[in-house]
């Protein structure tokens, strides 16, 4: 390691904020040392599965209808305990929760909102692939808020978001964030506890080898996606593509964005607004795409722009370079209604 370029993720996040506002207090910085420290104590328990009792269901399901493993608890808990004490942050919508946990009530005090998913891709962490935690940060409106319900306060268009990332614990573990100033990788260094530095400036690249979706779910696709993904198969858009699907959206995500090319989760006859929830997993991941250079749509439009009317509410999820999304947005629009 270069000890000249030697930076933590909360000297990153200071001096960002430094930039934008030289008199900034160090409070959203104090609120991402937050969610820094409860990924550590994430990746701990995941560097430890199967030697310590953390891997398999709890026994229960979420409200999503999704089994709970023991890991989303656990994760879920060091999220809510790590950011629940931060004082300046209000409220906090967790994947795993029906309801947003209300912290601190007055918006003056309590003015930023953590969105998360505090393990995605649990379905893969009993065989040992890599599973990540996404998270988005809105302000609270201080006006008319006594009026409003906590979930009402969180229902923001992504557009609104003041920072989003996710942890990917994979290989290494590696802290991605945008603060909407580009996009930024720390690798976590297991040697002195600290995420340091290793990917400044993340762009995705303008296009990409690799297409990623869940083809066994391809025959109920609408007809655009189908005819889109028929088009990447049979080389006619210009490359030869292969396919990657680790079904974690996070390591899906990164693998787009350092690599580029297309992730797609489309409706399908199961999930007929798509699976992938908008506020926890598409809104933060369109927003690292944006700020990295890429185009994150629901098929339709820009993830960003949706007005969400609930909380754990769906959405069906096309991101990537830009290369990549423009066919498909030329492909979807000439496609029958599916
Ligand atoms: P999981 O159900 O394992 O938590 O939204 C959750 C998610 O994983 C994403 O991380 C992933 O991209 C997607 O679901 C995988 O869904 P499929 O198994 O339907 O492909």
């Amino acid at each position: 390691m270069q000890t000249d370029a030697f930076l933590t993720v909360q000297q990153h996040i200071q001096e960002e904020q430094r930039r934008v506002n030289p008199h900034a207090s160090g409070e959203f910085s104090w609120l991402l040392s937050g969610i820094t420290l409860a990924t550590k104590v994430v990746a701990a328990q995941i560097r430890r599965a199967g030697l310590v009792d953390v891997i398999g269901s709890a026994g229960t399901t979420n409200v999503q209808g999704e089994t709970v493993q023991k890991l989303d608890i656990l994760a879920n808990q060091a999220l809510l305990s790590c950011l629940g004490n931060r004082g300046n942050v209000g409220l906090l919508a967790s994947e795993e929760d029906e309801e947003p946990t209300v912290t601190l009530r007055d918006p003056r005090y309590g003015k930023y909102i953590v969105v998360f998913d505090p393990l995605d891709g649990s379905s893969n962490i009993d065989v040992n692939v890599s599973v990540g935690t996404i998270f988005s940060i809105l302000r609270r409106d201080i006006n008319g808020h006594a009026e409003r319900s906590p979930e009402a306060d969180v229902l923001q268009p992504g557009i609104q978001q003041v920072a989003a990332g996710y942890v990917l614990y994979g290989a290494a573990t590696l802290f991605v964030y945008s603060t909407g100033n580009g996009v930024h990788g720390f690798t976590l260094d297991p040697l002195i506890g600290a995420y340091v530095l290793t990917h400044p400036n993340l762009t995705m690249p303008e296009s990409g080898p690799y297409y990623s979706v869940n083809e066994a779910n391809s025959a109920s696709f609408p007809p655009g996606y189908q005819k889109y993904l028929s088009i990447l198969r049979e080389g006619k858009a210009g490359r030869v593509y292969s396919s990657r699907y680790v079904g974690s959206l996070v390591a899906d995500f990164h693998r787009t964005l350092i690599k580029g090319g297309i992730f797609l989760y489309p409706p399908t006859g199961r999930y007929g607004e798509g699976k992938l929830r908008l506020m926890y997993e598409a809104n933060p991941m369109a927003f690292l795409a944006e700020q990295s250079g890429g185009v994150a749509t629901d098929g339709h439009g820009r993830i960003l722009e949706i007005q969400p009317k609930s909380l754990h509410q769906r959405t069906p999820l096309a991101v990537g370079s830009r290369r990549e999304m423009s066919l498909l947005a030329e492909v979807l629009q000439s496609a029958p209604a599916g």
